[in-house]
């Protein structure tokens, strides 16, 4: 195939294929994205689409790489233009997003990115970095002041590496310019997330200097938000198929499910675009939302990875295909995280459950178990932890999530049931992998410093890792009551 996706060929693309209503030639940059993923591609990029179709506006999104130049090297050469595929058991839908003007590459150029900050004309910074992208401390959410970058870019303002290092430069380029700060939406995964970055950037900018710290903890809004679509990694297969459909060559299209969910606290004191016409939610406060979304959805999909990566399933949908994982999933949710959280208001628990059963079932999603079993140190405290520590207060029992536990414990120490090495990519992964099972209750960034000391807790969690050890995953799943 020769054509290559551009704003030349958008023109020619099948009627059938979705595609910007905005002048997009003329769009100017109002949005800094830090973190190019492909959730970000699938998600904030869309709705920014979708409200820009409704009411052009200066929202033009630059999106910033901060590690690999894969993305910008793909999406460049096709005037920042990619393909979302939209894919369930009925078959694809294919859309062409146009909101992102811009991709940078920050190791190659920080000063480029920097400059891009500065501009007055941007008045948001969204943020999709994962969850150590903000080089926080897992168990206690504050910022880890002997990260290697964190140290590298308090000594290296101009030269960042880090989320944090790049957003307080600016910020104090800003200040000093006399121009307002951005808001910044943290847009990932955990709970608090605005919180969470107002703390490390409140702390990273003490640490340069007590007034610049002052400065950000009194004019930077961080409004925090829920976000939630499944988007599984682009395979090679998925780049044929989509160029194919698409009758055009696209380098990095993103696949994702129909299902599409933004929840967003509206304190942008510098304007914003009108998401809210495309279905997110502005709402006074976040909290219910985000435990609901992280417990119920992020914590069953790591029970789901570890103990459906060492019962053999490659996806989610392939582990939800056995009923004895469903009906496990199904009890994970009813039993053990719905008596800890607080409904979102008008939120229907019994539907937004079914919901999440039909979409981990999806079949054309692919969602590798191994993809989301990455960087669990990092997301076990807030997908199954929290959750634990409220039925320990409770008294109550926690069988299923001690599994899900357990699990990860026997993942990280690399090797699955039938003895294959298993590739565990985790910041802390040397430690984890040096650690005995037992000894992981230790790992003070994950369980915090009440966990390890608590009998109940530990006593289940080894109860069920014994239980792993001796049955495997599958007789355990399929046995627990
Ligand atoms: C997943 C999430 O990879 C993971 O850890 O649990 O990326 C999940 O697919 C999204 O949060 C869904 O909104």
């Amino acid at each position: 195939m020769t054509r290559r996706l551009d704003d030349r060929t958008l023109e020619t693309l099948g009627a059938e294929i979705e595609r910007p209503r905005h002048p997009r030639t003329s769009l100017q940059t109002g949005i800094v994205h830090m973190g190019l993923g492909a959730f970000h591609r699938a998600h904030q990029a869309v709705y920014t689409e979708d409200a820009l179709n409704r009411r052009p506006g200066p929202w033009g999104i630059c999106g910033v790489s901060l590690r690999s130049p894969e993305t910008r090297d793909a999406l460049a050469p096709q005037d920042n233009l990619y393909t979302v595929a939209v894919r369930d058991a009925s078959g694809q839908r294919l859309r062409v997003v146009g909101s992102l003007t811009e991709t940078l590459v920050a190791p190659e150029d920080p000063a480029a990115v920097l400059d891009r900050l500065t501009r007055p004309e941007v008045r948001i910074v969204t943020i999709t970095v994962t969850e150590k992208g903000y080089c926080h401390d897992p168990a206690t959410g504050a910022l880890n002041e002997r990260h290697p970058d964190i140290v590298h870019d308090l000594g290296n303002p101009d030269r960042p590496r880090t989320l944090a290092g790049f957003l307080v430069e600016a910020l104090d380029r800003r200040r000093r310019a006399g121009t307002d700060p951005f808001t910044v939406l943290s847009c990932d995964n955990l709970p608090g997330n605005g919180h969470v970055a107002a703390g490390i950037l409140r702390r990273f900018a003490e640490l340069r200097d007590p007034d610049l710290g002052r400065w950000v903890a009194d004019r930077v809004a961080c409004p925090s938000s829920m976000v939630d679509r499944i988007v599984p990694a682009t395979t090679d297969e998925d780049r044929a198929a989509v160029s194919a459909a698409l009758g055009a060559e696209d380098a990095w299209p993103v696949m994702a499910e129909p299902f599409s969910q933004w929840v967003i606290e509206d304190h942008f004191p510098t304007g914003r675009p009108a998401w809210e016409l495309e279905g997110a939610e502005l709402v006074a406060d976040v909290r219910p939302y985000e435990f609901m979304k992280l417990r119920l959805l992020n914590g069953s999909h790591s029970c789901i990875a570890y103990l459906g990566y060492l019962a053999g399933h490659a996806t989610v949908s392939d582990a939800m295909a056995d009923p004895h994982f469903a009906r496990f999933v199904r009890e994970l949710m009813d039993e053990e995280v719905t008596p800890t959280l607080d409904v979102p208001p008008g939120a229907d628990l019994s539907r937004y459950k079914a919901a999440l059963l039909e979409r981990f079932a999806n079949p054309a999603l692919k969602h590798r178990t191994w993809q989301i079993a990455m960087d669990g140190s990092q997301k076990l405290p807030q997908r199954l932890l929290g959750t634990i520590r409220d039925r320990l207060a409770a008294g109550r029992p926690f069988d299923r999530l001690a599994l899900g536990v357990a699990a990860w414990m026997r993942y990280v120490g690399g090797r699955d049931e039938t003895g294959q090495p298993i590739d565990v990519r985790d910041p802390l992964a040397d430690r984890l992998a040096a650690t005995p099972a037992p000894a992981l209750f230790g790992v003070r960034e994950v369980f915090g410093d009440d966990l390890a000391g608590n009998p109940a807790f530990t006593t289940a969690v080894t109860r069920a890792y014994d239980r792993l050890v001796a049955v495997g995953a599958r007789e355990a799943i399929q046995t627990i009551r």
